[in-house]
Parts: structure tokens; sequence; C-alpha cells
């Protein structure tokens, strides 16, 4: 998979892909991912990339020329079009693992106090990842880019995976390592006895009860 990210700020994601799984996938060319500053496709003699709104507001708008040059010069076939925003739909597991699908992605970082809406036309989805304000795209485009190339064939186990919190729209079962007790807290004798089968039951209950406890929503899907 090829995702190319577009931002006026790079720097923000100097370091963030440069760690443990997603580095990896990376180094084993399992995801190519190119961070572009649209600002060097501005035709403006001061490489401008907002203006005032029409009609009159506050705060400047991102304008539609180095957007959309930039997507142009990026866009294939192959490509899908992702609008960083929090008016988009609500990101969840379900979508990254349809993106996980696709071969390349272009996303959209907006900033500042909104961007020109024609800006819009140019992409096949708007995403949100929650019902909060970021002050831009850049960090929902990480969320994002984490949340699919861990999706991608070969980068962490399947197995690892198949029981996610939010498959099956049930969060995680608890885990315990050694020691078997640590300050007097001991960890459920099950999972020391040796029966697969119980074992098994006994996880399955405790995300069922962790989900209706905290995420009883998740449960009337
Ligand atoms: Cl994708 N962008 C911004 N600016 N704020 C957000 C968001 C995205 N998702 C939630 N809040």
């Amino acid at each position: 998979m090829k995702i190319d990210i577009l931002t006026l700020f790079p720097e923000m994601f100097e370091t963030i892909f440069s760690h443990s799984i997603i580095k990896r996938a990376i180094t084993e060319k399992k995801v190519e991912i190119e961070i572009h500053n649209f600002r060097d496709y501005s035709k403006d003699p001061h490489h401008k990339v907002d203006d005032t709104p029409y009609g009159g507001g506050c705060g400047m708008v991102l304008t539609c020329q180095p957007i959309f040059d930039c997507v142009e010069s990026l866009k294939t076939k192959d490509s899908k079009v992702i609008l960083l925003t929090p008016d988009g739909l609500p990101y969840k597991q379900k979508v990254a693992y349809e993106l996980s699908k696709e071969k390349h992605l272009i996303l959209i970082c907006g900033h500042y106090e909104g961007f020109d809406d024609r800006i819009r036309t140019l992409c096949d989805y708007e995403i949100s990842i929650g019902d909060y304000v970021l002050t831009g795209g850049e960090l929902a485009s990480m969320v994002l880019t984490d949340s699919i190339v861990r999706l991608l064939p070969g980068v962490i186990e399947e197995e690892s995976h198949k029981n996610d919190s939010f498959n099956n729209n049930l969060l995680d079962y608890p885990t315990y390592t050694k020691p078997s007790v640590f300050r007097g807290m001991e960890v459920p004798s099950v999972l020391l006895s040796g029966d697969h089968k119980k074992i098994e039951e006994y996880r399955k209950e405790e995300s069922i009860k962790k989900t209706q406890k905290r995420r009883p929503d998740l449960l009337e899907k």
C-alpha cells in the first residue's frame, strides 16, 4: 500500500512513523508513506495557501488551487482520496478494515478555520476521528495511518487482530503475564489451568461483561 499525506506541517510527521510496528512495516516495504507540503504546489508568488472567507467571518480558509494540484499530481485510478474533517463520517474499526484493502490512499489534512468547500469534490471519503475539534487533520491522519497499516497482511499476526477490541462489537478480554501473584493480586486461576476450552469460555464471558459495563451501546448493534 502507498499512503500520501498532504499537510502544511510535514515536521509533525518526522518521528511518528519511525517506531515499532509502523517502522518495521515501512522497512519491510509493506507500506510506503510519503508526506507532501501542499504549500509547494501554490502558484501564488508568496506561496499563499489560504484567504479570507467570502461572505465575511473570522479566520482564513484553505484555497482550492494548491490542494487540487497536489492531489491531481498524485492520483491514479487506484487512489482513494480522504479528507480529514470534524464533520466527516465517524471513523470505526470497520472503516479501517475496508481502507486496509486499498492500494493507494491520499489523506488531506485540513487546517486553520476551514477549507474551501469545493475541496470536498476531490474526495471519496470525509472522515472524523471523534466528536471533538482538533486544530488540524494531522493527528487524525496519523490515527488513520497507524490503524490501517497494522491491518496490512504480514504487519502483525492476523491472530492478534482477530481478537482486537471492536471486532464482533466486543471489547478485549483482560490479559495477564508473570508473576501469577503481584502485590497480592492473583491471576484468575482458569488461565493457569491449561484447559483451553474453559479459557476460551472465560475470555468470551469477560469480553461480554466488560462490554456490558463500559460500552453497552456496542452490544445493541
Ligand atoms: Cl479529522 N479534523 C479535525 N480538525 N478535528 C477533528 C477531526 C478531524 N476528527 C475529530 N476532530
